[in-house]
């Protein structure tokens, strides 16, 4: 088996079941060896939790790269979620450029709102710089509301092929190479993932759990990259994902009361086995 070396950039929610307490895991149980680089240290998430402490690393960034940069330490993926700050997108870019192995895939989640809306604390600047980082990226993981930020379509829970279409379009005219475009959902009681690669366009469809959770943009985040940072191609690790967070999904609907994440780690098995299939 190949051994490889990932680097992950994004929050530590200490409690909440997203961003790094989810990321590590997951590429742990596909196999990678998984650095992480924590963009922010928050007492919990943002979505239904109130006085969050919310501690910014920005400043901490230009030298940890340093020191990686010393050490001659490169890494054959990166993949970047929940950023803590607007500069901080510049330092993520000089990790980038400064870090990424001559084979890097970097995936880029711009892990920054949800259902119509940015996420507390995000901004027009941020979005204007999170284009510049997608186009720097080979693959990105939005959902609707954030292709609708990042390309300035109108947000719609209706849609039709043609509209999803146009979304793809203005992404590949910021620069973004290929697109794997989450919950997008064409019939009622169904839902699935656009793979948009090489300007060919696939889709997965599964059906729509009844119940919906926090964190499963992560879960599906990381179970991507995992798979295909292990040599599965973009539909198959996109399929991978899809089929994985469904079952994370299924786990939670079991639990009473648990609003704020997935419980994804009962069936973490489950993932291992499709990566090992
Ligand atoms: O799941 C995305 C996410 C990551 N990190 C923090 C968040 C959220 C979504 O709300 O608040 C801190």
């Amino acid at each position: 088996m190949s051994y490889k070396k990932i680097l992950t950039i994004q929050d530590i929610s200490c409690v909440g079941q997203c961003s790094l307490t989810v990321a590590l895991p997951i590429l742990s149980a596909c196999g990678l060896e998984t650095c992480v680089l924590p963009s922010a240290v928050l007492s919990t998430h943002t979505a239904g939790f109130s006085g969050y402490t919310f501690r910014d690393l920005t400043e901490d960034m230009p030298n940890i790269k340093q020191h990686w940069m010393k050490e001659e330490i490169k890494f054959d993926a990166i993949y970047t979620g929940y950023l803590g700050s607007t500069k901080q997108i510049a330092y993520v870019e000089d990790i980038f450029a400064d870090t990424a192995s001559d084979t890097c895939v970097k995936v880029v989640d711009p892990a920054m709102a949800d259902n119509g809306n940015l996420y507390p604390g995000f901004d027009a600047e941020f979005v204007e710089a999170m284009k510049g980082l997608c186009g720097k990226a080979d693959y990105i993981v939005p959902n609707i509301t954030e292709a609708c930020f990042l390309t300035g379509v109108e947000y719609k829970t209706e849609y039709d092929r043609a509209y999803i279409d146009e979304i793809l379009e203005k992404l590949v005219a910021l620069g973004c190479k290929n697109v794997i475009f989450t919950g997008i959902a064409y019939e009622k009681g169904k839902t699935g993932v656009v793979v948009y690669e090489d300007g060919k366009y696939a889709y997965y469809e599964h059906d729509k759990m009844p119940n919906s959770c926090h964190g499963t943009g992560d879960i599906y985040a990381s179970a991507f990259v995992g798979a295909l940072v292990r040599g599965k191609s973009a539909y198959k690790a996109a399929k991978i994902a899809a089929d994985y967070t469904v079952e994370c999904i299924k786990e939670t609907a079991k639990l009473d009361k648990h609003w704020y994440g997935a419980a994804f780690e009962p069936v973490l098995g489950k993932l291992i086995g499709f990566i090992n299939e």
